[in-house]
């Protein structure tokens, strides 16, 4: 048995990290452009008032969107069936509360859609991939406030509304439970538009009267845009009863350190309120058993949760549940063993692994893992793969060729992990890459972690033509895509 046919195989990208104008036709400043770029030791940085002087990447990142036509030929060259994208927020409602949509914004990504379209790639949408509008973080505190929950509804039918005719494929939010796992509390930032008290500076004070970054303030807004999402699954199905209107979360495998019974435990606590958590609540409709536990210990008072809010919940579940995966790490409850092992990118070493320049460990094995654990939990929703990549650093030879074997190595990998998950029965329907077009990295805000199959010539000194490249690995791609996964030589 092969991979069905019909398998949606493409690449994904985030507005925010690859179109760049981040102030032309009408646009309204959002959550990453306030950010500076890092390096992968040095983390991104936060600017509550943006400084004209300092260098943003995001500014103009790989300038997509005035190269979307070249870009998306290069895509219909590799054989995509599926393009996933997001569609910056800020383009459409410029404040985010503005009463009539921005038709230039409107347009461009509808320019965008037919693009795609004209060479048969389906595309699949993300309505807010971390681009929640600035004056929704300063004026409401972003979802903390109930009333942002209508404002992402209009803001989500408008386009559902537009491309009704053109565009099947939806996903609520990205990574929707990046609050509940980033212990840096970027997430509250660019998943929640929650910004840290302690950032906020004199000239840029925001009205958050006692708000702090903690599990009460994660939560609440946590839950305003489960509720957010799922009226827009609701509305979303009158709009067009045939869209597939998907959730998306965050995976990063995770196994005991030991066996010991209590590193297992802890290890199943973490699943369940980092990565299942949300998941249960999109998919299931209602909140799991096991959070209530974990509320009342983390001093959540549940009391933002209002009448019929369980209603909504439970009409609005989720028609296809997606996720992203890049590496897994390791969970103890014993610190020393903890400090012996050494730390990676958000969690504990795994000795039988390796680990890239940003400690992300390349566990292919996890992924087969994953996908059999998710369907063993939600047996009757498909399942989607939007974001799986390698980040790495790449030479151009003098010749043009870029020899990213180390990246190939990867995608081969992880699709033959998939394939053998397709094997043990699991429902997948589609294989995004991320990046697949070298792009701003998300965490670091750099251009140096390429995750392109696809190279561009623009560096994070501020340098380069934005010319593209392609890169060894676009031709592999092509080929997978060409034998539908046969053929991963
Ligand atoms: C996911 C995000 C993406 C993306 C990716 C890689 O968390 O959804 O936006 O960037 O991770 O992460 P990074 O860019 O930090 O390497």
């Amino acid at each position: 048995m092969s991979f069905p046919k019909g398998f949606l195989w493409g690449g994904a990208v985030a507005a925010n990290q690859c179109e760049g104008a981040y102030l032309e036709d009408g646009k309204g400043l959002s959550v990453p452009d306030m950010l500076l770029g890092g390096t992968a030791t040095k983390p991104r940085t936060f600017l509550p008032k943006a400084d004209p002087t300092a260098f943003y990447p995001s500014h103009q990142a790989i300038d997509f969107y005035h190269h979307y036509k070249e870009d998306i030929k290069l895509f219909a060259q590799m054989g995509w069936k599926v393009f996933r994208f997001s569609i910056n927020w800020g383009r459409i409602f410029p404040n985010g509360d503005d009463e009539k949509p921005n038709e230039a914004g409107l347009k461009h990504y509808e320019d965008v859609i037919d693009e795609c379209l004209k060479y048969g790639i389906e595309p699949l949408i993300t309505l807010s991939h971390y681009e929640i509008p600035w004056n929704i973080v300063t004026k409401y505190n972003g979802f903390y406030d109930r009333r942002v929950i209508e404002l992402f509804v209009k803001y989500a039918t408008t386009c559902m509304k537009r491309y009704k005719d053109k565009v099947k494929y939806w996903l609520t939010f990205n990574e929707i439970n990046i609050p509940l796992l980033n212990e840096d509390g970027l997430g509250m930032l660019y998943g929640l538009g929650i910004i840290d008290p302690d950032d906020l500076h004199a000239d840029h004070k925001i009205p958050l009267g006692e708000l702090k970054w903690n599990w009460q303030t994660a939560m609440q807004a946590l839950h305003h845009e489960f509720i957010a999402s799922a009226k827009v699954v609701i509305e979303g199905h009158k709009i067009n009863p045939d869209f597939m209107i998907g959730n998306m979360i965050a995976h990063i495998g995770i196994y005991p350190l030991t066996p010991n019974p209590n590193d297992v435990l802890e290890c199943l606590k973490v699943d369940n309120i980092r990565y299942n958590f949300c998941g249960d609540v999109q998919i299931r409709g209602e909140y799991p058993t096991y959070i209530y536990r974990w509320m009342e210990e983390n001093h959540v008072d549940p009391s933002y949760i209002k009448e019929g809010d369980q209603e909504i919940l439970k009409a609005g579940t989720v028609d296809f549940h997606t996720f992203s995966y890049y590496s897994s790490n390791c969970i103890t409850v014993d610190p020393e063993a903890a400090k012996a092992a050494g730390s990676v990118s958000q969690g504990i070493k795994n000795p039988y692994l390796s680990a890239t320049a940003w400690g992300w460990q390349n566990d292919p094995v996890g992924l087969r893992y994953l996908l059999n654990h998710l369907h063993d939990r939600y047996p009757h929703t498909p399942l989607m793969i939007v974001e799986n990549g390698l980040g790495a650093f790449d030479k151009v030879e003098e010749d043009g060729s870029i020899h990213d074997d180390y990246r190939i190595d990867y995608h081969r990998q992880h699709i033959q992990a998939i394939h053998e998950a397709i094997l043990d029965g699991v429902p997948l329907i589609g294989y995004t890459t991320w990046g697949a077009i070298d792009l701003v990295s998300a965490s670091t805000g750099e251009y140096a972690k390429r995750y392109g199959m696809i190279y561009v010539n623009r560096h994070d000194d501020g340098s380069g033509d934005f010319s593209r490249l392609k890169k060894d690995s676009f031709y592999w791609y092509k080929k997978v895509i060409e034998s539908n996964g046969e053929d991963l030589k």
